[in-house]
């Protein structure tokens, strides 16, 4: 360990070179710390993180509510398979149904397992109440989506990368394009449809947010139909874009919802990396009795799941999410950040457009897609002590954890704007 401690940034990468898997391209920058929103590299150097591990450390980093919670949970009991009880699930999984208002969780750990589980029990409840014949249900889902990594997951991608030479893959899924009611309209007509399983807002696409609205009618459309409305909220819930989930629309209410109805309540409520504030693998799969019951003993698990480590990671990130009122600083924030970016768009011609919700927010670089114009702007603002990541070549997604002060949010727009200049 000595020695690892003593390497440089690039003797470190060129250890991942060697001897990891290549199915990465991080930018070049080796953290070593991290503290609310900054990140330290091996040379001791400070960053603005504008990633946040793709929206998993809301919460900033280590904090100490939720690393307190871990390392005590840590020394008493981290594991007990779900063969046994343990004395912390109930106490989380009443915890968290009462948070988010559904009758029931069923716990996992990646966001990937979270959706499977989520596939799996919407098939499931479509066999066994629905009354779909075996074999033939189908989940509606949307082009451009990013729902993980696992194989059944990327046969319903349409990125080539994500996707080729993985086949074969699972059949049962319709795909429509995002953001189109009629299409969905459309598919929902067809025989055997289970499920419609969507991003409230499209993260990994170049963070689209769909037109007002077309959540609830989506909603509405897949109620009249008999149709679970499965929402993944594993990048956009817990706060991130400015209501608890982006399901809520525009409600802050941070505990749970009293207005259940008024929302657009999921069926299937997907959750995971914020939900441990980046601490730790926890994912959640969220519905009421009539749907989760249909899972029996035997049927589905995972040795991790729920465990007693997990539990109380993510009742303390969830404590942490209401007591600072991050939804309510999220959007502000994201609100404060548009409009000052929007000026920057208006400034350089390098700048297409600044788009987003809460601070789940992407500025368009005016270039084609195959440049390596948004990768070189990463590149400089790493320079200048701000971290984030291209997405879709011409695309930069900013996501800063949410416990950011606006006089932090502001110097980072003026490293945007001292970065831009040098373009
Ligand atoms: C990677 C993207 C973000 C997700 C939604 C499920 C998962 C994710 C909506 C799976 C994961 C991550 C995975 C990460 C990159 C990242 C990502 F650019 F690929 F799309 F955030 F925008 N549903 N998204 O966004 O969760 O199994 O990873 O815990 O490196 O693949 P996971």
């Amino acid at each position: 360990m000595e020695t690892v401690q003593k390497l440089s940034s690039e003797e470190l990468i060129q250890l991942e070179d060697k001897h990891g898997a290549q199915n990465y391209h991080p930018l070049p920058v080796v953290l070593k710390r991290g503290e609310g929103v900054h990140v330290w590299d091996v040379e001791g150097k400070q960053y603005y993180d504008f990633l946040s591990a793709y929206s998993a450390v809301n919460q900033g980093h280590c904090h100490p509510k939720i690393v307190d919670a871990m390392m005590e949970q840590s020394k008493t009991l981290t594991l007990t398979s779900r063969a046994f009880h343990n004395d912390v699930l109930g106490v989380y999984e009443k915890y968290v149904t009462d948070y988010f208002g559904f009758d029931k969780v069923l716990p996992m750990n990646t966001g990937a397992e979270a959706v499977e589980t989520a596939i799996k029990l919407c098939r499931k409840w479509a066999y066994e109440v629905k009354g779909i014949e075996e074999n033939k249900a189908k989940i509606i889902v949307c082009e451009n989506n990013f729902h993980g990594r696992t194989t059944t997951i990327i046969s319903f991608s349409n990125d080539e990368d994500a996707r080729r030479n993985f086949g074969p893959y699972t059949a049962g899924f319709v795909k429509i394009p995002y953001n189109d009611i009629d299409a969905l309209e459309e598919a929902l007509a067809q025989d055997d449809i289970a499920g419609f399983l969507v991003e409230p807002i499209q993260g990994e696409a170049g963070v689209f947010v769909p037109d007002e609205g077309y959540l609830t009618e989506a909603k509405a459309l897949c109620e009249a139909s008999g149709v679970l409305f499965i929402a993944d909220e594993v990048q956009t819930g817990i706060a991130r874009t400015g209501s608890l989930l982006a399901v809520c629309g525009n409600c802050t209410c941070q505990n749970g919802c009293e207005k259940q109805s008024t929302y657009n309540a999921p069926d299937i409520l997907i959750l995971g990396k914020a939900l441990s504030g980046g601490a730790y693998p926890v994912s959640a799969v969220l519905a009421n009795n009539e749907i989760m019951n249909v899972i029996k003993p035997g049927q589905h698990g995972s040795t991790f799941g729920g465990n007693p480590v997990a539990a109380k990671v993510a009742i303390a990130a969830l404590d942490v999410v209401q007591d600072e009122k991050l939804a309510v600083k999220a959007r502000e924030l994201g609100n404060l950040f548009r409009a000052e970016v929007q000026k920057l768009v208006n400034k350089y011609d390098l700048l297409n457009l600044v788009r987003g919700k809460g601070l789940l927010n992407a500025m368009v670089i005016n270039d084609t897609e195959d440049s390596s114009t948004a990768w070189d702007i990463c590149m400089k603002l790493r320079d200048n002590g701000m971290l984030a990541k291209p997405t879709h070549g011409n695309i930069i997604r900013f996501a800063p954890p949410l416990v950011m002060t606006t006089e932090q949010l502001l110097d980072c727009v003026s490293i945007i704007d001292k970065t831009l200049a040098e373009f």
